[in-house]
């Protein structure tokens, strides 16, 4: 009796041998595949690393590195001007950008700025204000449809809100211009601008966008280096408050879905009752 019962539990153990030595190779050689697997493709950071590079690079957000952009790369990352770019200035290049593309938190200071308003013949200094009344700053350009779209609800918060808040339209460097980017909507709304090289040529697109769009809050007009724009992170547009001591209370995102004036408005509401 006790062959017969021993033997079904022999051959049990035996295959249960067999099967932890076929799971064990299974499991070795996935192990070892996948080891020689990222032995022969470094290929994986290296292409995260050129997403970044070309995200970093791309100023103008169309997908492609131009000279210009190399230029200002090159410009920018060469710190010491030898000519060349190192490890170290790399990485100094990419946290800056990162900085840059974020623009300034909510309670750091509202980077200053002064420029000058349509008519030119007046200044606006941001610091002007400060102790004063918040200031709302509104940036966009008029080839940008969703901005346009926006600006009767602007105009309809700024009047709620003009006794108690100042307000300064930030006109930035166009978003789709004929020579890059044109769109439809822009072409049927005849709002067809190549893109402005010189300061006055952007300053006649930005006359031209405040009287369509019936604003009448005050309106500056970035320099031609796109200094305040590069600053505030503001491109396509985009919508702060600087509370009166100077500091970012409200940040809005950028673009199409972050620029949202009601949202806005709700933060207005709360700083001006302060
Ligand atoms: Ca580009
Ligand atoms: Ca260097």
């Amino acid at each position: 009796m006790d062959d017969m019962t021993s033997r079904p539990k022999g051959k049990h153990v035996l295959k249960k041998l067999i099967l932890y030595i076929i799971l064990s190779a299974f499991i070795i050689s996935s192990m070892v595949y996948a080891q020689s697997e990222r032995k022969s493709r470094p290929i994986t950071p290296a292409l995260s690393l050129s997403s970044l590079f070309l995200r970093l690079m791309d100023l103008n957000k169309d997908g492609q590195i131009s000279l210009e952009e190399n230029q200002k790369f090159f410009a920018e990352a060469d710190l010491d001007r030898n000519g060349m770019v190192d490890k170290t200035e790399i990485n100094k290049f990419i946290a800056n950008r990162r900085r840059k593309e974020e623009g300034p938190g909510i309670g750091q200071e509202a980077p200053d700025f002064t420029l000058k308003t349509l008519d030119g013949e007046k200044t606006v200094t941001l610091s002007q204000y400060k102790g004063k009344k918040p200031v709302v700053l509104v940036f966009g350009s008029y080839t940008l449809p969703t901005f346009r779209t926006q600006a009767e609800t602007l105009e309809r918060i700024y009047q709620k809100f003009k006794s108690k808040s100042e307000w300064l339209f930030v006109y930035i460097r166009e978003s789709h211009t004929s020579d890059e980017s044109q769109l439809d909507v822009n072409i049927e709304e005849n709002i067809v601008y190549k893109k402005p090289q010189t300061y006055e040529e952007r300053l006649a697109i930005a006359k031209e966008c405040y009287k369509k769009l019936g604003l009448t809050f005050t309106a500056v007009v970035d320099d031609i280096d796109n200094k305040v724009e590069e600053a505030y992170a503001a491109w396509p547009d985009r919508l702060y408050i600087v509370d009166k001591k100077g500091k970012i209370y409200y940040k809005g995102k950028k673009g199409h879905s972050g620029f949202n004036p009601e949202e806005m408005s709700r933060y207005l509401t709360r700083i001006c009752a302060t």
